[in-house]
């Protein structure tokens, strides 16, 4: 592979693509106007201390935090904050998924795929990660996996039968509404069957938590609100969550919200393994990406699913680092930093000096299949190998997610190998060739 920094061209095209903007033009990362979250103390019973002053909350929440969020008027907030009842009050923001539809091989702009198919097509990443239906013994049966993200297409006969219960923080019902939550469930869990796709573990069995709108846009808020229900109920479903995938994100700081950090150390505490997108915007490291950047996720990257079919003068690699993806060396001391790589398309193409994204092939809003870049891609697969790690676990044990995370490293495929470096001139190597997920490896990690 020759090393050749393309244009910054390049890096312009991706911000476009990645950034996902309100009905009020805010991006991802920007504080809402007047909007808060507020946590309570122990003891202190969230509608009661609302109602005490006077707010309406969009959200209440009592098992992954106590608190509610909400509108908060510009007068109230400083009698809010002197309540001997409130813990903390933070910032709502807007947060986004990490995921854009990309052309299908050969067909510039267009989504590749379409409707449905007379056979199943084994997707380049599932093969990828050695999870094609044989090549191990476990489909995640019995093994429930929360999509926090856009909702789920309740009637795609590929993901069917989806989980029993769903949650929306939008009115209606938690259905699909935008085809990224859809696409991300697919990548899970579509089923081993004669149509469309087939998933990392199709045994699994999904539940829709809609987090974001139909322009794939929500809060912080949300997200709580998401993983508060995740909570609530993962141990009563028929089949208990064990894993979250949350393929969205924004810009951020550890720091900026500590009762979104708090409510995903009380779900990681509880033993569910929460997998989440390092971001799409290459100039940014996993620590600057919330909830990516937090020490008790598993943060993942993109690569290249396969090599490159096309090019002038650069062969772009399997396994190569993906030209939108964020990235950062795991630090051990910290925790934070990419757990590992993951597909998060196909292949890359050059036509100097434009790079063009051939998707993941997964599951369509409306039926059939479509293809989509990202790491919003990549956090899937890594998720779909967990939920094959849970299947292995005896009844009443558990799989800790630090030891999810320990078993997915070291069985990775190519560790000091790579990722191999990105051509772009956005890429800088960060030291770390964690190398690419791969679901024997990991399971030999907790079978053995
Ligand atoms: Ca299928
Ligand atoms: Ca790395």
């Amino acid at each position: 592979m020759r090393y050749c920094k393309l244009l910054y061209l390049v890096s312009f095209v991706i911000a476009l693509g990645t950034i996902n903007y309100n009905a009020l033009g805010q991006a991802p990362g920007d504080k809402i106007p007047d909007r808060y979250i507020v946590a309570l103390k122990p003891g202190a019973a969230p509608q009661a201390v609302a109602a005490r002053h006077g707010l309406a909350p969009d959200f209440v929440y009592n098992v992954a935090v106590k608190g509610f969020a909400g509108f908060i008027p510009p007068g109230q907030l400083k009698k809010l904050q002197a309540d001997s009842q409130v813990a903390s009050i933070v910032p709502d923001r807007i947060i986004a998924a990490i995921g854009k539809p990309s052309g299908g091989g050969g067909k510039p702009g267009g989504g590749g795929g379409g409707g449905g198919t007379t056979s199943q097509t084994v997707p380049a990443g599932v093969i990828r990660i050695g999870a094609a239906p044989g090549d191990v013994g476990y489909t995640g049966e019995g093994v429930g996996v929360a999509v926090v993200d856009t909702g789920l297409d309740f009637n795609h006969k590929d993901l069917k039968p989806l989980g029993s219960t769903s949650f929306t923080a939008y009115r209606g019902s938690a259905q699909d509404d935008n085809g990224h939550g859809t696409h991300v469930g697919g990548i899970i869990a579509a089923r081993n069957n004669s149509v469309d796709v087939v998933g990392v573990a199709p045994g699994a069995t999904l539940y829709a938590v809609k987090v974001l709108d139909r322009r794939g846009s929500g809060s912080d808020s949300a997200v709580i609100a998401g993983l508060d229900w995740v909570l609530a109920n993962a141990a009563n479903v028929d089949s208990p969550i064990h894993v979250v995938n949350m393929s969205l994100g924004r810009t951020g700081t550890i720091n900026d919200n500590s009762i979104l950090h708090a409510a995903i150390q009380k779900l990681v505490g509880a033993n569910i393994c929460v997998v989440v997108a390092a971001g799409n915007d290459a100039t940014k490291e996993v620590s600057q990406m919330v909830p990516a950047g937090y020490p008790e996720v598993l943060a993942i990257a993109s690569t290249t699913a396969k090599k490159g079919t096309s090019n002038v003068s650069i062969l772009i690699d399997q396994d190569t680092a993906s030209y939108f993806t964020s990235d950062g060396a795991y630090d051990s001391a910290t925790g934070i930093g990419v757990t590992i790589s993951a597909p998060g398309e196909d292949q890359e193409n050059i036509a100097y000096p434009y790079i063009t994204s051939v998707g993941i092939l997964s599951t369509k809003l409306g039926g059939g299949t479509v293809r989509m870049s990202g790491t919003s891609m990549s956090a899937p697969h890594v998720t779909g190998v967990v939920a094959l790690m849970w299947e292995t676990i005896p009844f009443g044990f558990v799989l800790e997610p630090e030891d999810a995370r320990a078993a997915i490293r070291s069985g990775a495929n190519n560790i000091n190998i790579v990722p191999y470096n990105s051509p772009t001139s956005t890429y800088s190597y960060d030291n770390e060739r964690e190398g690419v997920v791969s679901a024997p490896g990991a399971l030999s990690g907790v079978t053995k």
